[in-house]
């Protein structure tokens, strides 16, 4: 069983079920595609990391019925800051969007507030992981490597925003433990389409050097 995708049918060694295979769905949150967000507060295009709000619902609907494994997460960080270094709370002030300052939406980036939690559209139902991350990258200081190690999962189809940085930074990290990475180019958002078209071909090099590329609709046709 496989899905067509660039540069290769994925997953390379055909064997895709849903009890080996995850659904992640990256920081879908107000803070990042939400009004009064982090991303709405930085002044970038809202309406770029909204746009994969739709793909992904179709997907997750489809996959949450076949019975796959799904993981959310969300990037935040402590109340009293304690998990912000310096320099990741300096540059948010300098674009004008502190993280721990106070927003629309309450404390940007800060877990609790009602702008660093999942949107309404994609909220995980029981039984759903959430990896709270303080970085952009999945794995790092969370315990998700330990999820899906023991629930067996080797495939993770990637979703969410932003295509260049949580969603990529997750995709190479996987990638390195040797997990066998899809993601679908419509279920992502970045704040600048040239970076989100970069980082999606960059997937496709080297005979597909983080894994592969597909999109919602393939999926939804050929998801075994
Ligand atoms: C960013 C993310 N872009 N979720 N976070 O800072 O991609």
């Amino acid at each position: 069983m496989t899905i067509q995708a660039d540069p290769y049918v994925w997953p390379y060694n055909g064997d895709l079920r849903p009890e080996n295979t995850a659904l992640m769905i990256i920081d879908m949150q107000t803070d990042f595609c939400g009004e009064g967000g982090y991303v709405d507060k930085m002044g970038y295009d809202l309406s770029m990391t909204q746009a994969p709000i739709e793909p992904i619902k179709a997907v997750l609907g489809a996959m949450r019925a076949k019975g796959y494994h799904i993981i959310h997460t969300r990037e935040g960080h402590r109340a009293d800051l304690a998990d912000l270094p310096a320099n990741k709370r300096w540059r948010s002030q300098q674009i004008g969007a502190g993280i721990g300052d106070p927003g629309p939406c309450g404390k940007i980036l800060i877990r609790g507030e009602p702008g660093w939690d999942i949107i309404p559209e994609l909220y995980p139902i029981a039984g759903e992981p959430i990896i709270d991350k303080p970085g952009k990258g999945s794995f790092y200081a969370t315990d998700l490597e330990m999820i899906l190690r023991t629930r067996g999962i080797d495939n993770i189809i990637l979703t969410g925003i932003t295509t260049d940085v949580c969603v990529s930074t997750t995709m190479r990290e996987g990638n390195d433990r040797g997990f066998e990475c899809l993601v679908l180019s419509d279920c992502c958002g970045a704040t600048d389409q040239g970076n989100h078209d970069a980082a999606l071909k960059m997937v496709t090099m080297q005979g597909g050097v983080f894994g592969a590329v597909s999109d919602s609709k393939t999926v939804l046709e050929q998801l075994p």
